[in-house]
């Protein structure tokens, strides 16, 4: 196995680090934080190693929740494994040029606490020049609107990952739509498309934060 496929393993299983006690026959190994410092050390790309390891381990997991061969803690340390490499990645994420292109506000949609992929938009679109203000998960469509004037900005970036929450989107493009005269809205997030971007009236929808970010850079801010 080769050290991506580790990483990916390491993932999957929630190993996040050596000194990490779970799970117990990983005891002593390499940890994501410990596999993703020697994937860039040996010249691996950040974007190749979100790819082709964390991603990955992530999908598996994903897909054995589904299957009922994992549970809650499962997805909860896994997370915590693809956070800890996230740490090492972020420099690398974020190290675009100083100047400010624009403002964004992100979030994810009311009702959602996944928050890895939106996190990893922000590096991405801070990486491309962009001061990104980040509320979080959990976001209502009063918290978009107040950060929009607050920081006198146009353009809202919402995520949602789940099919439930995702419902949501309509009324706070909507409503933010409705209070911000000119602002724009686009989404992102896996149970998404372009197809139901265009049933709310949103934007966009882009499926990764290269995609977006190319969009934006595009537009006359
Ligand atoms: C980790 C995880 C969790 C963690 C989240 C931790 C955290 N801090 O985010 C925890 C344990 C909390 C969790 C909880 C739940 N989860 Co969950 N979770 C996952 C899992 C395994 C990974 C998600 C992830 O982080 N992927 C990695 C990131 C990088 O990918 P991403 O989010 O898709 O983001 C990328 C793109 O989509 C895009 N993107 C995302 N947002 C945006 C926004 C914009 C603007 C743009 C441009 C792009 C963009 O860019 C990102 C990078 O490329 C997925 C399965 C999976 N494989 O996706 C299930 C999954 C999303 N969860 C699921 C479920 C059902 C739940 C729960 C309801 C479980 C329960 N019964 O309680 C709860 C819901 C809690 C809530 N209210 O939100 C289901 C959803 C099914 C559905 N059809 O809706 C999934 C698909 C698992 C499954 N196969 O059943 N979960």
């Amino acid at each position: 196995m080769d050290l991506i496929q580790r990483l990916a393993l390491c993932v999957e299983r929630g190993k996040v680090d050596r000194n990490f006690p779970y799970p117990p026959d990983m005891k002593d190994s390499d940890g994501a934080s410990e596999l993703t410092t020697l994937l860039l050390e040996t010249g691996e790309s950040a974007n190749s190693i979100l790819k082709r390891g964390l991603m990955v381990g992530m999908d598996t997991v994903g897909a054995k929740f589904a299957n009922g061969q994992a549970f809650i803690p499962e997805l909860l340390v896994a997370a915590k494994a693809m956070n800890a490499a996230m740490v090492h990645l972020k420099p690398y994420f974020e190290s675009g040029e100083a100047k400010h292109r624009g403002s964004i506000v992100i979030g994810t949609i009311q009702g959602d606490l996944h928050d890895i992929g939106k996190n990893i938009v922000g590096m991405v679109l801070k990486g491309a020049g962009w001061n990104v203000i980040d509320l979080g998960s959990n976001v209502s469509a009063d918290k978009f609107i107040t950060a929009l004037r607050d920081n006198n900005c146009k353009l809202a970036a919402l995520s949602a990952l789940l099919t439930t929450t995702m419902l949501n989107m309509e009324s706070v493009v909507g409503e933010i739509k409705g209070a911000i005269t000119g602002s724009m809205v686009f989404i992102g997030g896996a149970p998404l498309s372009n197809e139901f971007s265009d049933k709310i009236d949103a934007d966009g929808y882009f499926p990764d934060p290269h995609t977006f970010s190319k969009y934006l850079s595009t537009l006359n801010t």
